[in-house]
């Protein structure tokens, strides 16, 4: 598969989704195309790492049931607050994965209303295409706010089972939605141009100093991801884990993705 060489700018004019035209747009303007994961249990230390990490990412990932004192007005409207102040956009890695009714549910309400909130979200595709379809509705049932759709075709973890006619089919999957569907949470291109996609990949597992954590996380460095297809390297542990200063290596890590991009697009 053709890893794209277009800048993001380029790719922004003609995509179909205001999410992706937005994402795309702004990773120029900032000159950024780091997601920073923030797995951190309180919402004191959420705020403050994403305060300190805004100058440097496109976006943030959040897994917003680990955060053990969450309520919507104290940790979502602070967040909604950094995002605007640092210009940011945000992505809710909930990784959904049952039938198309019961997503629906689980992605506009409950305790956490995703919806309201986050700009993009993820699905596996283990339950089929309806899956994209409930999404859907609820987030167009929700909000005005444009929203978008990741789909797990690979996975960066040891002994992943989603690979092969797994991934092709997540693929095909996909294609169901021009619009809503933006990219994957994968570990190269995924092709798509040739019949109309641009699909964002957005790649997991990315570290410049370890090879994995002992759980079955696999790390590959920056460069590797950029030059097989990422289009934005998601990095949690590598930011703030171990004692490190999130201020370096926010740094670091921006500066890296930065220009793996500019040597791929040739500028
Ligand atoms: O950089 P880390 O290892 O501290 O964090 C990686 C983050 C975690 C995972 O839940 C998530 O990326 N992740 C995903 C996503 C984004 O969907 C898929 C995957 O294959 N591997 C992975 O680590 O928050």
């Amino acid at each position: 598969m053709a890893v794209k060489t277009q800048t993001y700018t380029k790719r922004a004019e003609s995509h179909k989704s205001p999410v992706a035209q937005r994402l795309f747009r702004l990773m120029d303007e900032k000159k950024t195309n780091l997601c920073a994961s923030v797995d951190v249990k309180t919402t004191a230390e959420f705020l403050t790492l994403i305060d300190r990490l805004g100058p440097y990412i496109c976006l943030v990932k959040t897994h917003i049931d680990i955060i053990d004192d969450f309520t919507y007005e104290g940790t979502i409207t602070p967040l909604l607050s950094l995002a605007k102040k640092h210009n940011f956009m945000i992505f809710e890695d909930r990784k959904f994965a049952d039938i198309g009714n019961t997503v629906k549910s689980q992605y506009a309400g409950g305790v956490y209303k995703i919806a309201q909130w986050s700009d993009i979200t993820n699905a596996h595709g283990v339950t089929g295409a309806g899956i994209v379809q409930g999404l859907k509705e609820a987030a167009q049932e929700t909000t005005k706010e444009p929203r978008g759709l990741l789909m797990l075709a690979e996975l960066s973890s040891k002994g992943s089972i989603a690979h092969g006619k797994y991934t092709e089919e997540t693929v095909d999957i996909a294609k169901t939605d021009k619009e809503f569907v933006i990219g994957f949470i994968a570990q190269r291109d995924m092709g798509g141009e040739d019949e109309g996609f641009d699909w964002i990949v957005m790649t997991p597992g990315v570290g410049l100093d370890d090879k994995g954590d002992g759980l079955g996380q696999q790390y590959r460095t920056v460069s590797e991801v950029v030059s097989t297809g990422t289009d934005i390297i998601i990095v949690g542990r590598g930011l703030f884990g171990k004692g490190r200063d999130p201020d370096v290596e926010g740094k670091r890590y921006r500066d890296a993705g930065w220009n793996a991009y500019l040597k791929k697009t040739g500028q």
